[in-house]
């Protein structure tokens, strides 16, 4: 190989071995630069005769063109390889699985109170709400629960230091029962025309709207294991009029059990039992015939003929209003619908529970 093939040979090496645009360009000032080799040699012809000047500067232009060749390609090279590493960081892949927006659902107990409105909205009741904080007289006294008695030892219950209008503390609900009664003025209050028309009516054909009632929600009690929550929910009903039984009790609840349940492979036990506000009262049982849980007698709530004092204390003469009043615990219900062993759970806020039943 002669000097100008090794020059050539010198620079493709050179090149090749810059790995970036920038070291490239500085190999490459030190064979085409202002002082680089190929100047030089072509300095060097200056003393050269003229016929063998000719012939050396051909083979310089030569190995000039040979050198440029090596640059060009190196540079196309890096700039391939750029691009490349490009074109990877920036890919995109469309037979990824697109990114799914977080779905929410109703909570458990949302679901069962949703059901329990829906069933009982169907058979003509009517939903209530109502305040969680409570006065004396509408968590108790109305409810034939009056100061010092004992049946209000029934339930451990939370108070406020504030008090209520009655001058005694105000209390965390506990039972939904002070809706039922609040719903009752009201009622009475918007009807009033035609109660007052139907008590003044001698034949007693007249009849004031009947009230039909449901009052679901959150309520409070000092109370805390598996299978209590000092939070929880019940829903409780109601149906006054003039001519309400316990037959229409059994056959509401019989209905909204096989509804609820959706089974009709399902029987009731109605079990003797006292609360101050009903008399009679009676705990209610159910029974399943068939599936998981069958044979055994589960007690879903608690029921009664309203009592007289209670009648008299929503406004309405007990001589002509007559009814019944149940309650049960949505927690409950929820536990038995899906086969949930600790009602804790629902008010953990774990999502590994709560996504299951979406
Ligand atoms: C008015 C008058 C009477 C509602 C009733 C029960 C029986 C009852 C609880 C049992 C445990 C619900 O599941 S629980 O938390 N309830 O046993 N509740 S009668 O009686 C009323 C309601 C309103 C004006």
């Amino acid at each position: 190989m002669n000097e100008l093939d090794s020059l050539v040979a010198a620079a493709r090496l050179d090149f090749d071995a810059a790995a970036t645009p920038a070291d490239l360009e500085n190999a490459k000032a030190k064979y085409l630069g202002k002082a680089g080799r190929i100047t030089e040699l072509m300095k060097g012809m200056a003393a050269l005769a003229v016929d063998e000047k000719k012939s050396r500067g051909a083979a310089i232009n030569v190995a000039k063109q040979g050198i440029e060749n090596a640059l060009g390609e190196r540079r196309q090279a890096l700039a391939d390889e750029e691009l490349a590493v490009q074109l990877r960081a920036e890919s995109l892949d469309v037979t990824l699985p697109g990114r799914r927006r977080a779905e929410g659902g109703l909570h458990p107990v949302s679901r069962t109170l949703e059901r329990i409105e829906a069933i009982f909205s169907s058979m003509g009741f009517d939903v209530a709400d109502g305040p969680e904080l409570e006065s004396d007289w509408h968590s108790f006294t109305s409810l034939n629960n009056p100061p010092n008695h004992p049946a209000r030892s029934m339930q451990d219950t939370f108070y406020a230091d504030v008090n209520g209008e009655d001058g005694i503390a105000y209390n965390l609900r506990p039972h939904t029962s002070p809706m039922q009664v609040r719903y009752a003025h009201q009622h009475v209050k918007k009807h009033a025309a035609q109660f007052e028309a139907a008590a003044a009516d001698p034949t007693g054909q007249l009849k004031a709207p009947e009230i039909r009632v449901i009052a679901p929600g959150r309520t409070y009690r000092v109370d805390s294991d598996a299978t209590h929550s000092p939070m929880f929910h019940q829903c409780e009903g109601l149906w006054l009029g003039e001519n309400v039984s316990f037959k229409d009790l059994k056959v509401v609840f019989t209905d909204f059990c096989r509804t609820f349940f959706e089974s009709d492979d399902l029987v009731l036990r109605f079990r003797p039992s006292f609360f101050p506000f009903t008399e009679p009262s009676a705990e209610i049982d159910i029974q399943f015939q068939a599936g998981p849980l069958a044979g055994r007698w589960l007690e879903v709530a608690g029921s009664g003929q309203v009592h007289p004092n209670v009648v008299r204390n929503m406004g309405l003469d007990p001589e002509r209003y007559i009814g019944f009043a149940f309650g049960m615990g949505p927690d409950r219900l929820t536990m038995l619908r899906y086969g949930v062993n600790d009602l804790r759970l629902f008010f953990d806020g774990d999502l590994r529970f709560l996504s299951q039943f979406r």
